[in-house]
């Protein structure tokens, strides 16, 4: 028989627990498993079918054999979505779980792109540093024991003010406040980055900042770490070795794939993320690291789907748009996560999933309270994770873009003012100039062809509501109508 007092003790016990796992500070972890290390592989500008897991057609243009063996060994996400559909706003989102309006970064530098007499309406200002006082999975992880190092491109606020040591990384290699390698020489050593000093003359930006992350995995194995790895690349200026461009121009073009020196900068990732998870081998750490590999927006292509005259260097049909763009090209993006521990080798999920959700996931899986006083957008993943088919408890998914982003020539653009709503397989856009409507079905039409909007008025009005209901909630600011 169980005496009361034992009972009492143990309740007691589960409330200890309970207390310490939300404390005030949020951040005490009271599990005896060992934390996992995170290794997060955040990758520029990648389109969704520019990795070979994601490939719509058996004959691939691009080599990625490391992606396609974590993807054999983790979870593949058919639904992962960025943010927003450039970088600074999807880095913002990610850092801090909150996806604009919560913080104050839509679009990068400027919403008022092209020229002013071809904006219909007046876009609302942008912000380019993520506010100190936002509190980021570093900050938070660090408060919990993780070690955490950032390398690459960062693009929410310069050094020393407001680079990643501002915003809780211990480490920092390479990131700035711009969203290219450098100002000068760009990938290849020296390129005058003011936050990389020990590279070496001539090397590849890439496999210099994968090789500090080998180097740092080496030294930090005893430690639950956090390694932020955001290679420049795939983000333009196209650079890469000579010798792994060549393979690829004698390759026939596949699809609208055809550009040799994308194709070496993915096979240069490629590359790294195989050298990672040597590492990882080597050192014992695979089955409780979570490898993440995914992308903050669409690729830089894909736009005739969308009329314009041109198309870029990179294709995501069957996928419509590209980065810039709010169709699915641009923010629908790879995702494949590795953790052995938890997820079932080679398995696919269609749950959506949002940068956002990284924050409350990754806290989730380390076993780290959220902090007390940051509205998040996202949710925990963690249940799809241990199992792909979980569908989670979320009523719709949101993106908001008060802006305009140019694109070849005058009156060219990638995207006006907009704001989406995802719901199930539905998906409205809002335009701004003229409130047009556009109302797809991404079950049936994954291509974005179909706009429904006036054929199903039911459907239309319960999506208008969700998206008037949440740019109300969140206090979204809207673009002012031009005074005539
Ligand atoms: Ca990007």
């Amino acid at each position: 028989m169980v005496d009361s007092r034992t009972v009492w003790n143990c309740i007691a016990c589960v409330v200890l627990a309970t207390l310490m796992t939300a404390g005030p500070a949020g951040a005490q972890s009271t599990s005896s498993e060992p934390r996992p290390n995170i290794v997060f592989v955040y990758v520029d500008d990648l389109g969704y079918t520019d990795v070979n897991p994601y490939s719509a057609r058996p004959d691939q243009y691009y080599e990625t054999p490391n992606i396609t063996q974590l993807a054999g060994q983790g979870m593949t996400f058919t639904n992962a979505y960025a943010n927003a559909a450039n970088c600074a706003p999807s880095r913002a989102a990610l850092m801090s779980g909150q996806a604009y309006p919560l913080q104050p970064i839509y679009t990068v530098n400027s919403g008022a792109r092209g020229d002013a007499e071809d904006r219909k309406v007046i876009p609302v200002e942008n912000e380019t540093r993520l506010p100190l006082d936002k509190i980021t999975i570093a900050e938070q992880l660090t408060k919990a024991g993780y070690q955490t190092a950032f390398m690459g491109k960062w693009h929410l606020g310069a050094p020393p003010e407001a680079g990643p040591k501002q915003q809780g990384f211990d480490v920092n290699v390479g990131g700035t406040e711009t969203g290219h390698p450098s100002w000068e020489g760009a990938y290849f050593q020296p390129n005058n980055n003011p936050e990389i000093d020990d590279a070496e003359k001539g090397e590849y930006m890439t496999d210099y900042l994968f090789r500090k992350a080998e180097e740092y995995i080496r030294q930090n194995q005893d430690e639950p770490f956090y390694l932020q790895l955001s290679p420049y690349s795939v983000h333009v200026p196209l650079q890469a070795p000579d010798s792994r461009i060549l393979p690829f121009e004698e390759k026939d073009p596949v699809g609208g794939h055809n550009n040799s020196t994308y194709a070496a900068m993915i096979k240069s990732v490629d590359r790294g993320i195989g050298h990672i998870l040597e590492t990882l081998d080597e050192l014992g750490l695979r089955r409780n690291t979570m490898v993440i590999f995914y992308s903050d927006n669409g690729g830089l292509g894909g736009f005739q789907s969308i009329g314009l005259d041109k198309n870029g260097i990179t294709d995501h049909a069957p996928l419509k748009g590209g980065k810039g763009t709010f169709y699915e090209g641009g923010i629908r993006v790879p995702l494949v996560i590795r953790w052995p521990k938890v997820t079932r080798p080679g398995t696919t999920t269609d749950e959506p999933v949002l940068g956002s959700d990284f924050f409350p996931t990754l806290l989730d899986a380390a076993n780290v309270g959220l902090p007390p006083n940051q509205p998040l957008n996202g949710i925990s993943f963690v249940p799809v994770l241990q199992d792909a088919s979980t569908t989670l408890e979320r009523e719709a998914l949101y993106w908001h873009f008060p802006g305009y982003l140019q694109a070849y020539g005058p009156g060219d653009w990638r995207t006006t003012p907009v704001s989406v709503v995802r719901a199930g397989p539905w998906k409205l856009m809002r335009f701004y100039e003229n409130n047009r409507l556009e109302l797809y079905n991404l079950e049936t039409d994954l291509g974005e062809t179909q706009n429904l909007a006036q054929k199903r008025p039911e459907k239309r009005k319960e999506m208008v509501g969700r998206l008037d209901a949440w740019l109300k909630r969140t206090d979204a600011p809207i673009p002012r109508q031009k005074e005539d």
